[in-house]
């Protein structure tokens, strides 16, 4: 009796967990390395079905054998004592010999893949520079014509073209991973890694940081925005213009005033407006409206979440490098909250920002 009470509660545990972790994944859909979208995905899952395949045939043959065993062999009323043998040498040798092949067939696997995925030779690599930030990605492109093109939480590439990604970190370790295309190459400071990617076909397929990197680790997404080159080369050209200043007197030179006064311009660059040629700890905010992801993904970037992100940016994301302007710090814009009409005006002028 006691038993089954036993068994009873660990199979009401065990239900619980299983429930539990239907409902969790079902709240998202998390990119999956097992849904790869490019060669270097693609290799990388084909060695983790290999060896599944493998292994799984390996349990069902041994269990097999294990299970004839005990049922063909098992004790019987009366049946003699069995033969005592001290072993069989021939089958010793087999069984040391045989794994060690398997494990040499799975290694050479391995290493053949990691020289395949070696960067291929391509005349038309898209070169990036990937800075990881504690907690969000900037991307910076170097434009035919030599401009510098900087923006964060999202990863432009043409579908069928190498992205080189030198990576470059100046604060902690962070890693970065597109689960659908590959990567997971460390960012470490003072050690330029590299890495390349490459999207069979267009999407949209999600980043992170794949190493811990501090409390807002898991706010740390971009997207890599897989498209066809002529969409790169025109997304490219718009990146590189700059702001207009505005006229006196309308909307938009009002929020860029309560821009200045509230003191954004002294983290964020918006390109013909900032001082030329400078770089703060903040986003390039030039193209901000075109994004699709606020901080790092924290939020969707619409008017209301960017309202909620300037007014309470430490209840968004505690400990990031941007403050609230609600008020509740004496040295953020005079420890006054942002007024209603001057979160509009920021709201809408910085989401006009195409
Ligand atoms: C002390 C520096 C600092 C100040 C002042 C500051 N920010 Fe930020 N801001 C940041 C940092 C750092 C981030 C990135 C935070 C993260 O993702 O962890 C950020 C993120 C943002 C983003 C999201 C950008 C993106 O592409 O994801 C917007 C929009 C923004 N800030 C607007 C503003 C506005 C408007 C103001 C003024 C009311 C302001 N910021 C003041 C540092 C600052
Ligand atoms: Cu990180």
């Amino acid at each position: 009796m006691r038993f089954r009470a036993k068994m009873r509660r660990w199979a009401g545990v065990a239900l619980l967990a299983l429930l539990a972790s239907v409902v969790l994944s079902a709240c998202e859909k998390s990119p999956s390395v097992l849904d790869p979208a490019g060669p270097i995905a693609t290799s990388e899952a084909n060695i983790f079905w290999f060896i599944l395949g493998l292994s799984t045939l390996i349990f069902v043959v041994v269990t097999a054998v294990l299970l004839y065993s005990v049922f063909r062999f098992r004790a019987r009323p009366d049946s003699p004592a069995p033969r005592q043998i001290h072993g069989n040498t021939k089958i010793e040798i087999a069984w040391t010999v045989a794994p060690s092949v398997i494990l040499f067939i799975v290694l050479g696997i391995t290493i053949g893949t990691m020289f395949a995925l070696a960067q291929p030779a391509d005349a038309n690599t898209v070169r990036v520079r990937a800075v990881a930030h504690q907690w969000w990605w900037e991307f910076q492109y170097t434009a035919p014509n030599g401009q510098t093109v900087d923006v964060a939480d999202e990863l432009h590439m043409p579908v069928g073209t190498v992205v080189e990604i030198s990576l470059f970190s100046d604060n902690v370790i962070h890693s970065m991973w597109v689960p659908e295309l590959g990567g997971k190459t460390d960012v470490i400071p003072g050690h330029d890694n590299k890495m390349w990617l490459k999207a069979d076909k267009a999407g949209r397929y999600r980043g992170e940081c794949a190493e811990y990197c501090g409390t807002q680790h898991a706010h740390m997404d971009f997207v890599a925005v897989a498209e066809d080159s002529g969409t790169f080369q025109t997304w490219l050209t718009g990146q590189q213009a700059a702001v207009q200043k505005p006229a006196n007197g309308t909307p938009d030179a009002n929020a860029l005033a309560v821009f200045q006064s509230a003191g954004c311009s002294g983290c964020h660059v918006i390109n013909g407006i900032s001082p030329a040629n400078i770089r703060l700890i903040g986003p390039n905010l030039t193209h901000f409206g075109s994004r699709g992801l606020i901080a790092g993904g924290v939020l969707d970037n619409n008017p209301a979440n960017l309202r909620q992100w300037i007014l309470h940016a430490q209840q968004v994301k505690d400990g990031s490098d941007m403050p609230s302007f609600d008020g509740s710090v004496p040295t953020v814009n005079g420890g006054k909250a942002l007024t209603s009409d001057q979160l509009d005006s920021l709201v809408n002028y910085l989401e006009s920002l195409q």
